[in-house]
């Protein structure tokens, strides 16, 4: 037990000294569609609007009514306006359209989600949108996944406070201990909506080094993870899923038990 704390620590070093952070600029694209799925710096962006919902005024739109085409816009014009904000000239957007050259619109998101090559352990998006009438109470969310479980969630709700259409920026920002996809989506009163939104600066940070069978987190590869498995494992828990082939079965027990015995 002394040789796998020690170097459980030395990981843990290791972590701390070399996160590794990604950032998507997009500036290095060409202005125009991607298509309804593209790879990006280790992304892959799917699934884009696929869901109906409503707006605040009780509109309501269906599936694909929103456009499903992820798009590069040259948003030179925005960023002028918006010194500090993103990358210049680049976003991404959402929907059907652009305007080409320097000038752009905000693009429709409903929903979409983010496939990450490698776990990460944190990330944050730059967002402009519009506010006030007719968005007002619309909220963006992000929600990051590990394994299909939700471990970390940020929000924003949309103000309403007169006046309509005022272009505003924020950002978004998840971290657990490691993540592998990201969904972002708008909701009003709980169903999906439809605000506008581009974004840029896409930051992600990779996971450090994990030790699979230390499921408590603590660092440690003792009885307790034992113990962890086994009542995961007869609660039929996704997380005994220890080769992820979707079964729990035998397979899982002795694939734990020899990570369990190499420790970390
Ligand atoms: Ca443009
Ligand atoms: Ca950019
Ligand atoms: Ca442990
Ligand atoms: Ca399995």
């Amino acid at each position: 037990m002394k040789k796998i704390a020690m170097f459980a620590g030395l990981a843990l070093a290791v972590t701390g000294a070399g996160a590794q952070t990604t950032v998507s600029h997009y500036d290095d694209l060409t202005e125009g569609f991607l298509g309804e799925t593209f790879y990006y710096n280790g992304v892959t962006y799917r699934d884009l609007n696929n869901q109906p919902g409503v707006f605040p005024n009780g509109d309501t739109f269906i599936a694909d009514d929103m456009g499903s085409t992820f798009i590069i816009e040259n948003a030179q014009y925005f960023h002028d306006d918006f010194p500090g904000w993103g990358s210049p000239d680049n976003v991404l957007t959402f929907g059907r359209a652009y305007v080409p050259g320097p000038n752009l619109s905000l693009g429709v998101i409903v929903e979409m989600w983010m496939d990450l090559d490698d776990l990460a352990s944190e990330a944050s998006m730059a967002m402009g949108f519009y506010e006030n009438g007719p968005w007002g109470g619309i909220s963006y969310h992000l929600d990051a996944y590990r394994d299909g479980v939700v471990v970390a969630s940020d929000s924003y709700t949309i103000s309403d406070l007169g006046g309509r259409d005022n272009v505003a920026v924020t950002s978004m920002s998840v971290s657990a201990d490691a993540f592998d996809t990201l969904h972002l989506y708008a909701q009003y009163n709980g169903q999906f909506s439809a605000p506008r939104l581009i974004m840029d600066d896409l930051t992600i940070t990779a996971a450090g080094p994990t030790c699979r069978p230390d499921l408590n987190g603590d660092g440690v590869v003792d009885a307790d993870d034992f113990f962890l498995f086994l009542s995961y494992f007869a609660a039929g828990d996704p997380i005994a899923d220890f080769n992820s082939d979707g079964v729990i079965d035998a397979d899982d027990f002795f694939e734990f038990l020899s990570a369990f015995a190499a420790g970390c």
